[in-house]
């Protein structure tokens, strides 16, 4: 299988509709694609690097917070993930909510997160 060597294509696959779009070849490329020692399991800094690169993505003028038109998983993020209440996801909020997030599919409570897991 064809290896995707950019960030750009997961992470667009990964904000266009979280984790579970594209079907699943699309979902084991950007599994693939974190797992950044190979390992075949996300460990807890390679969610947050997934995180970090799906903020970077939905903050499209690049100020550091994500606002307005800009989105990560819909319209509801200020509300989900401002906890400063500054009106804006920035980036450890975005980082912080969407590690949760991830992390909670971990079914088997390993601290990682399997391929199986992930799908799901
Ligand atoms: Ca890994
Ligand atoms: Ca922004
Ligand atoms: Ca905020």
């Amino acid at each position: 299988m064809k290896r995707i060597t950019v960030p750009l294509a997961a992470a667009l696959m990964l904000t266009a509709g979280t984790a579970l779009a594209q079907g699943r070849e699309g979902t084991r490329m950007a599994f693939d694609f974190y797992d950044k020692d190979g390992n075949g399991v996300l460990s807890k800094a390679e969610v947050k690097g997934m995180a970090r690169t799906m903020f970077t993505y939905a903050d499209k003028n690049g100020d550091g917070r994500v606002a307005g038109e800009e989105t990560l998983l819909g319209p509801r993020d200020t509300d989900l993930m401002d906890t400063d209440n500054s009106g804006a996801v920035e980036q450890d909020e975005a980082v912080a909510y969407l590690t949760d997030l991830i992390l909670r599919e971990d079914a088997d409570d390993d601290g990682t997160i399997s391929f199986e897991e992930y799908r799901n």
